[in-house]
C-alpha cells in the first residue's frame, strides 16, 4: 500500500465554522452569521437580523481567528502537508461592495497563510464556503444577482494578488451543487425557487470561470478547482427503471461539475430545464468564458452514499435524503449518529465515476465521522469509531489510485480540529483529531486536547498511508 511521494495529506475547515470574530477587525455580516443554531433533524433558518435571544453559533466559533497559531501547530505535528481553509469575503469586501479592501482582512490571511508555510504546509484556499456577504443577500438575494458576478470577480483578483506567493491551489465554491437543494446556505438565495436557484448556479458558475481566468493571469502556476459534494447514489435494486431513477439522481449533481470541468451545459440538463419551463438569462460572452475558465482539478467532499427507487412508495428515506428527493437507506450500509451512511467502497466507486469522467486530478477536501465524543476520566478521548471510519476510507482511496489508476493527490479529513457543524449548528456533532471545549449552547474554555486519533493520523502520514 502506498501513496503517490508528494501525496497532500492534510485537514480542512471553512472561516465561517471555525473562526469565530465575526464583528471584529471591520468584518462585516454574512450570510452564515444569521443562521441560528437548529437542533438534529431541524433544518436551520436565517433570520433577517441578529435576534438577541436566539444562539447564531459562528459568532464565536472555535474563536480560530485568535488561535490559528495554536492550532497550525498541533497540525504540523501531525505531520500535514496541507491545510484547507476558506477566506470569509466578508473580512475583505465587509458588504460585498467596497471600492477599496479591508487591510485588517487582508492582513489576517496574509498571517495565517504564512503560518502555513512556516511549517511547509500548503493552504488550499475555498474563495466562497458557504458564506455570501448578508448585504448582498438584503440588495440582490444573495446570488440569484447578476451583480454578484462582477463583485465576486474584484474579491477573487484581490485575494489572488495579496496571496499570489502565499497560496498556489484554489477552490472557487464549495458543493455549488448545494445551490439546488440548500440554496440560502450555498448562495444566500433567500426568495427561491428552481428558476432563481437555476439562475444563482448560472451567476456562481460563470463568477468561477472568471475566477479561474483571472487567478492564471495573475499566476501560472495557480490550481484552481471546483468543488462537488458527492452524493452517490445507487439504483434501489437491479430494476432497469430504478437504474435510471439514480442516473437521474446522480445527473442533478454532475450536471454542476460537468459546466465546470468541460465547460458547457450537458445536453441532460438543457433538456430538464425545457421539460421544467426554466429558462437561463445569459450575457452574450458567458458561454465562452465558461470554456476558457475550465477548471484545473476537481475536490469533492464524501460522506455518505444513498440509493433511488423509481416507485415512490418503496423504501425509507434515509437522514438527509428528503433533500435529495427521497433518497433512500441501502440495507447493506450502517449509519452515524446523524443517520449518514457509512460507505468506504463508495468512495473508490465515486473516485473512478469522476476521473473516467474528466480525466483531471482529483482532491477529497472533506470526509469523515461527525460523532459525539467523551472525554475519560484520565483525560484522554478515544475515538477508536473515528479511526476506524478513516481507516476504510483511506482503504479504499489507495485501492482508486493503485489498482485503478485515479490521479488522486490530496486528503484533507472535514473539521480536523472541531467546529460547527453546517447542517445543524451544533458543535457536539465533532470530526476533529482535536477536541475543542465548546458545547452545543456556547459553553466551554475554548482548550484544545488531543484525541487518540491524532497519533493515529501522525503515524498515517508519517508512514505515507502505510
Ligand atoms: C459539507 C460542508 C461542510 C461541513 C460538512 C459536514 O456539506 O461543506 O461545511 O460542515 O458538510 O456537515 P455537518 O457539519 O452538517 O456535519
Amino acid at each position: 500500500m502506498s501513496f503517490p511521494k508528494d501525496f497532500l495529506w492534510g485537514g480542512a475547515v471553512a472561516a465561517n465554522q471555525s473562526e469565530g470574530a465575526y464583528n471584529v477587525d471591520g468584518k462585516g455580516l454574512s450570510s452564515a452569521d444569521m443562521l441560528p443554531a437548529a437542533k438534529h433533524g431541524v433544518a436551520r433558518t436565517a433570520t433577517d437580523k441578529i435576534e438577541k435571544d436566539l444562539f447564531y453559533p459562528y459568532q464565536e466559533a472555535i474563536d480560530f481567528y485568535h488561535h490559528y497559531k495554536e492550532d497550525i501547530k498541533l497540525f504540523a505535528e501531525m505531520g500535514f502537508k496541507s491545510f484547507r481553509t476558506s477566506i470569509n469575503w466578508t473580512r475583505i469586501f465587509p458588504t460585498g461592495m467596497e471600492e477599496t479592501p479591508n487591510e485588517a482582512g487582508l492582513q489576517f490571511y496574509e498571517d495565517l497563510f504564512s503560518e502555513c508555510k512556516k511549517y511547509n504546509i500548503e493552504p488550499i484556499v475555498t474563495l466562497s464556503h458557504y458564506d455570501t456577504p448578508y448585504y448582498l443577500v438584503e440588495h440582490y438575494n444573495g446570488w440569484a444577482g447578476r451583480e454578484l458576478v462582477d463583485l465576486f470577480a474584484k474579491y477573487s483578483e484581490t485575494v489572488f494578488s495579496r496571496y499570489k506567493n502565499l497560496v498556489k491551489y484554489w477552490l472557487t465554491f464549495n458543493e455549488i451543487n448545494c445551490m439546488g437543494i440548500l440554496p440560502y446556505v450555498a448562495g444566500g438565495v433567500k426568495h427561491s425557487n428552481k428558476q432563481i436557484q437555476a439562475q444563482a448556479a448560472h451567476h456562481q458558475f460563470v463568477a468561477s470561470a472568471k475566477a479561474v481566468k483571472i487567478g492564471h493571469e495573475i499566476n501560472p502556476d495557480f490550481q484552481i478547482g471546483m468543488m462537488l459534494a458527492d452524493l452517490l447514489t445507487y439504483p434501489y435494486s437491479c430494476n432497469p427503471n430504478d437504474v435510471l431513477e439514480s442516473l437521474h439522481k446522480t445527473h442533478d449533481y454532475y450536471f454542476y461539475s460537468d459546466v465546470q470541468c468541460r465547460g458547457y451545459y450537458p445536453s441532460y440538463q438543457l433538456k430538464k430545464y425545457e421539460k421544467e419551463n426554466i429558462k437561463i438569462v445569459m450575457e452574450p460572452e458567458d458561454e465562452k468564458i465558461l470554456l476558457e475558465g475550465k477548471v484545473d482539478f476537481l475536490a469533492l467532499s464524501y460522506y455518505m452514499s444513498i440509493t433511488a427507487a423509481a416507485d415512490k412508495t418503496v423504501g425509507e428515506v434515509a437522514d438527509g435524503g428528503n433533500l435529495m428527493d427521497r433518497g433512500l437507506k441501502n440495507p447493506y450500509l450502517e449509519s452515524n449518529d446523524w443517520g449518514w451512511q457509512i460507505d468506504p467502497v463508495g468512495l473508490r466507486i465515486s473516485l473512478n465515476y469522476l476521473y473516467d469522467r474528466y480525466q483531471i486530478p482529483l482532491m477529497i477536501v472533506e470526509n469523515g465521522l461527525g460523532a459525539y465524543d467523551k472525554i475519560e476520566e484520565d483525560g484522554s478521548i478515544q475515538d477508536d469509531y473515528r479511526i476506524n471510519y478513516l481507516t476504510q476510507h483511506i482503504t479504499e482511496m489507495e485501492k482508486a489510485i493503485n489498482e485503478d489508476g485515479v490521479d488522486l493527490i490530496a486528503y484533507t479529513p472535514w473539521g480536523c480540529i472541531d467546529i460547527v457543524s453546517a447542517g445543524t449548528g451544533e458543535m457536539e456533532k465533532r470530526y476533529g483529531f482535536i477536541y475543542v471545549d465548546r458545547n452545543n449552547i456556547g459553553e466551554g474554555t475554548l482548550k484544545r486536547m488531543k484525541k487518540k486519533s491524532f497519533d493515529w493520523y501522525k503515524n498515517v502520514i508519517q508512514n505515507n498511508g502505510l
